[in-house]
């Protein structure tokens, strides 16, 4: 899989993507992520990529052609399947979209910045629209490095069986068992006793008995497919 990424800010993207699972995607051939600087792209003086907004009113606003430019020439390049805005008015992301999106060839994630990107873009080059969450973040790269990392996890080779995608939370819709390692005893806090007890099939009922407690508990709502 290739994600490009376009950011006004590529040192904000180059951590993320350099260790654990992610370096192992890239190490692997599994996962090619390459960041553009927009400003390289621009047609105007001094990198400008943002301009004051029509009508009035406070903060800027990235202009368009920058934006159109480099798509045109990713898209010359390769077939993208998605063209992705990262913006707090997308859709709520989710585990499901990054099993979808797990599975795509080549993604473009253009990251917005100040007032957002001009609305043009949206309407005739943006395919699928993604927030991370209900707040707002000062930039859209650390909500695409979200989006990478969740996605970048579930191809097939990333992760090794102990790693495996099968055990995460909200794969199977409900939340993630407890967990222990050594010692059994700590201070006097025993590790429960059915996860000595050597029978897998016992196991296997204790876990998934407390991922559904867990979830009702914590997240009513996922047991009612919200
Ligand atoms: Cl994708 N971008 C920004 N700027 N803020 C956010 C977000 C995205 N998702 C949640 N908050």
């Amino acid at each position: 899989m290739r994600i490009d990424i376009i950011t006004v800010l590529p040192e904000l993207l180059e951590s993320p993507f350099s260790h654990s699972m992610m370096k192992r995607a890239k190490d692997r051939g599994l996962l090619e992520i390459v960041t553009h600087n927009l400003r390289d792209y621009t047609p105007y003086k001094q990198g400008q990529v943002d301009d004051y907004q029509f009508g009035g009113g406070a903060g800027m606003v990235m202009m368009p052609e920058p934006l159109a430019i480099l798509i045109d020439k990713l898209q010359a390049e390769r077939n993208y399947n998605e063209v992705i805005y990262m913006t707090p008015d997308g859709t709520l992301f989710d585990q499901k979209t990054a099993n979808g999106l797990s599975l795509k060839e080549n993604l473009i994630i253009i990251c917005g910045h100040y007032k957002g990107i001009d609305d043009r873009i949206r309407q005739h080059y943006v395919t699928r629209e993604i927030s991370i969450g209900d707040y707002v973040l000062s930039g859209g790269e650390l909500a695409a490095a979200v989006v990478v990392d969740a996605v970048g996890r579930l191809l097939p080779g990333v992760l090794n069986d102990e790693t495996s995608a099968l055990f995460d939370s909200f794969q199977d819709g409900l939340l993630a068992p407890p967990v222990y390692t050594r010692p059994a005893d700590f201070r006097g806090w025993a590790v429960p006793d059915v996860l000595l007890c050597g029978d897998p099939k016992k196991i296997d009922a204790w876990r998934y008995e407390q991922s559904l407690q867990r979830t009702k508990q914590r997240r009513p709502g996922l047991l009612n497919d919200e």
